[in-house]
């Protein structure tokens, strides 16, 4: 009898559970790097708070983007569509059209309680959510403007990603307790200018980082990485990125430093001046200046870093203390990923492997195994899908991502073998668009505009995309292949653009 009543009691529980739709947080920061993230090796920092998400729930090995920069990356998580599907294709020129279906209109007409709250950088105000309070295009590190829902412009005193984390909590503390909620948290960090809240500045300053093994990289074969204008010995700033001003004229002028209040600026100042004042003493010239930019990038890079894991690590918190976590899917990613002086660059939007991927764990409590870990190609466009899926809401035919839940689930059900990426934008950095297509092993892209290519990867036997054997005796077959995949995907996609391109050149 007792034991009929306990399976019984556990019975109701789990279809109580079944029954209750799931809360939903997914955390978006801005290009942080999987290089910078323990949970996926990282030799620089810890990251407690994604890592618990990682052994709580999954950690995907392999998530990729459709299009590696802010604007672009957030408009396919929000629709689960392609670029030229959604409208958003660059940063220079897009604005969102805010009246298409998204995942979190979707979730709202399913009875979701809806809010984005942080950076959001889709030129448009957002449309089709209960709440939003946004940061204006980029956002300030420093005492950052919020736009608010109802027009105005609200300052708060603080550092980015404390203020977007105690908004969002502002938010769950007064949200409609009777409803499901879908929350997007998005973070500025760990964006350039890489500006560290003052508590963590100096917090390795004793380490002394490796040089990646391609730093030196003579793009040999690579014409478009060639061109391009986003290498740490060239296009980062003294002042600007690595605030090395001559302190008493230069740092009142730069927009991030002269919004700080005085307290702020005097913790920025004992930090930052004597590193300018040493710098100076040395005279540094060539690849020793060069290495000295790359050390102190990577400082203020992960002491950026370090506040943004903090802040995921107060979501999960407060998850815990209100009771939300058994109930509450919680994602942390990336709208894609970053160089860390790999080819000697930072920046994104290349479709090799460090900006094209892009960190991403989830947790879902009875649904996915605690340290699951996925090798399936998964992508920002899946978000949407999967969302809708978790919610039992069915998924609009047009949405071009694939729920993730099926292969989660179900370890014989594998994913796409195939990604296809493509990215439009040809201005800053200099970056020739391109569009291609990932396989397990190959790697093929064709650049455009700037640079008219082909480029083909052995990741195999050169993961660090080095050599393009692209025409190179021997590969005609695979390079054959490549291109009859690249094809279909254009297809199935309807990626018209990429379709002309091929079909008016070689
Ligand atoms: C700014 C940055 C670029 C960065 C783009 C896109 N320049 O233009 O370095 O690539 O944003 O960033 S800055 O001088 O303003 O910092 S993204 O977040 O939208 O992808
Ligand atoms: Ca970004």
């Amino acid at each position: 009898m007792k034991k009929l009543s306990v399976f019984f009691l556990l019975l109701c529980a789990q279809l109580g559970y079944a029954q209750q739709k799931p809360n939903i947080i997914i955390i978006v920061s801005d290009d942080h790097a999987f290089q910078a993230i323990g949970a996926y090796g990282s030799q620089f920092m810890k990251t407690p708070a994604i890592d618990r998400i990682a052994r709580e729930g999954v950690r995907f090995d392999k998530g990729y983007v459709t299009n590696s920069i802010c604007g672009p990356s957030r408009a396919v998580i929000l629709t689960g569509k392609y670029s030229h599907k959604n409208g958003f294709k660059d940063n220079e020129h897009s604005k969102f059209d805010g009246s298409q279906d998204s995942f979190v209109k979707q979730l709202r007409n399913g009875g979701y309680q809806t809010a984005w709250i942080g950076k959001w950088h889709l030129e448009t105000t957002p449309q089709g959510f209960d709440h939003w309070q946004v940061l204006p295009d980029q956002g300030q590190y420093y005492n950052p403007d919020f736009l608010m829902q109802d027009g105005s412009k609200k300052r708060y005193e603080g550092y980015v990603t404390n203020v977007v984390e105690d908004v969002a909590e502002e938010w769950l503390n007064k949200r409609d307790q009777s409803k499901p909620f879908c929350l997007v948290i998005g973070h500025k960090a760990t964006h350039r200018v890489w500006l560290p809240d003052t508590a963590d500045m100096g917090m390795f300053d004793k380490v002394t980082f490796p040089l990646p093994p391609n730093f030196y990289d003579n793009y040999k074969t690579r014409e478009a990485a060639k061109v391009q204008d986003m290498s740490i010995a060239k296009t980062m700033l003294m002042g600007y990125d690595l605030k090395m001003f001559r302190f008493e004229e230069e740092a009142d002028r730069e927009g991030s430093v002269k919004r700080m209040n005085p307290a702020q600026r005097a913790k920025f100042d004992a930090y930052y001046q004597p590193i300018a004042a040493d710098l100076r003493a040395r005279n540094l010239t060539g690849n020793a200046l060069t290495e000295w930019k790359y050390q102190h990038y990577m400082r203020d890079y992960l002491s950026t870093a370090a506040s943004l894991d903090r802040n995921v690590g107060r979501t999960l918190d407060y998850l815990d203390q209100h009771g939300l976590t058994k109930n509450t899917i919680v994602i942390y990613m990336s709208d894609q990923g970053f160089y860390l002086g790999e080819h000697g660059w930072f920046d994104k939007r290349f479709m090799y492997e460090e900006s094209f991927r892009t960190p991403m764990v989830m947790r879902y409590p009875g649904v996915i195994k605690p340290g699951t870990v996925s090798k399936d190609f998964v992508m920002n466009l899946d978000i949407a899908p999967t969302m809708l899926d978790a919610a039992g809401i069915s998924i609009p035919k047009d949405v071009q991502g694939k729920s993730m839940l099926p292969q989660l689930k179900d370890k014989n059900k594998n994913g796409r073998k195939v990604m296809f990426y493509h990215y439009y934008e040809n201005g800053e950095h200099a970056v020739s668009p391109h569009f291609g297509i990932r396989t397990s092993r190959y790697k093929l892209i064709r650049f455009y505009k700037r640079v008219n290519s082909w480029e083909l990867f052995d990741l195999q036997k050169d993961p660090g995309e080095l050599n393009n054997l692209y025409g190179v005796p021997g590969y005609e077959k695979i390079t054959a292949q490549m291109k009859k995949q690249l094809n279909e995907q254009i297809a199935n996609y309807e990626d018209q653009d990429a379709k002309d391109i091929l079909a008016s050149t070689d």
